[in-house]
């Protein structure tokens, strides 16, 4: 299937900065979407845009998809696409960023992780950072002043140092926090990734996408927040994806990642999980 973006006279009633949807993958976090969405209900009215959240769920055996279709009963903001299997984080985002664009006009997209690891407070600072300064990406960063990470293993620090500083040495993207999951984009600066042939369908996207947003000139800001420890479930980053990100960082520092043929962008055609149209339930 072909999805082009489409202009979506639904949003000609937009009021304050304009429309921003969340992307928040999920597998197997039924346990924390409904803590979740509760605390994004408190910050929600705070944020200068007409909101959405979408979760993109690859049918997690525990449930999540239920508990979030409950939760879309009394809240019309979130939506869920639904996805056959685990796919990875990368391609998730890229299927909830095309989804935001076409469907609903975005004009800034975000990423959150469904664990209450990344403070949903932090949103209002960071939407209004990238309006007020005009910058195209802000990242909730945790390696600037203010920032931090509680209860993180000595392992998952240094994990989190070296996958930095890797990317730090082979991509030069000016930032202190590169693999931060936490993350607001100009939809603008976002749809270049879909001219691009990204390979990371894993968390390795977070950095490979960087890297593309640098090449096309965006502004970048970094906004303290505190990681906090996972609410429930456990984490989805094994030694697999540890060194595939290790790959992809240095592979995307010596080749870069090649553009697209010219042509219309086409947000189906990104290497994920559309090859078949996504069960999308609003
Ligand atoms: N849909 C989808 N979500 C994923 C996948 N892998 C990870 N996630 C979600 O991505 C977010 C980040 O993963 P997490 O395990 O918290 O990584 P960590 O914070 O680095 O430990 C969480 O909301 C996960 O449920 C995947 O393959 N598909
Ligand atoms: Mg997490």
């Amino acid at each position: 299937m072909k999805r082009m973006i489409v202009q979506d006279s639904s949003n000609a009633e937009r009021g304050r900065e304009g429309v921003f949807c969340l992307i928040i993958p999920t597998y197997n976090e039924g346990e924390n979407v409904e803590s979740l969405v509760k605390r994004i209900e408190q910050v929600e009215l705070k944020l200068p845009f007409q909101f959405n959240l979408i979760f993109v769920d690859d049918n997690s055996k525990d449930g999540t998809a239920e508990v979030i279709k409950a939760l879309m009963q009394e809240n019309r903001w979130i939506k869920l696409i639904q996805r056959p299997k685990p796919t990875g984080l990368g391609s998730a985002y890229l299927d909830g960023f095309a989804y935001a664009i076409d469907k609903f006009n975005a004009d800034f997209v975000g990423e959150m992780d469904a664990d209450l690891q990344h403070p949903p407070e932090t949103l209002v600072d960071m939407c209004n950072t990238i309006v007020g300064r005009k910058v195209d990406v802000v990242l909730g960063s945790r390696y600037v002043p203010g920032g931090g990470a509680s209860g993180w293993s000595l392992g998952r620090r240094i994990i989190s140092r070296g996958a930095n500083s890797l990317s730090k040495i082979f991509l030069r993207v000016p930032v202190a926090d590169s693999t931060t999951g936490f993350r607001i984009i100009r939809a603008s600066t976002a749809r270049s990734l879909f001219d691009h042939d990204l390979s990371a369908k894993g968390y390795a996207f977070q950095v490979e996408s960087l890297y593309v947003y640098k090449q096309n000139g965006a502004r970048f800001a970094e906004v303290p927040y505190n990681f906090e420890t996972r609410k429930a479930g456990k984490t989805k980053l094994d030694w697999k994806e540890i060194f595939r990100f290790a790959g992809v960082t240095i592979k995307t520092g010596i080749v870069g990642v090649r553009r697209k043929k010219e042509g219309s962008v086409d947000l189906s055609d990104n290497k994920s999980a559309l090859s078949e149209p996504s069960p999308v339930t609003e």
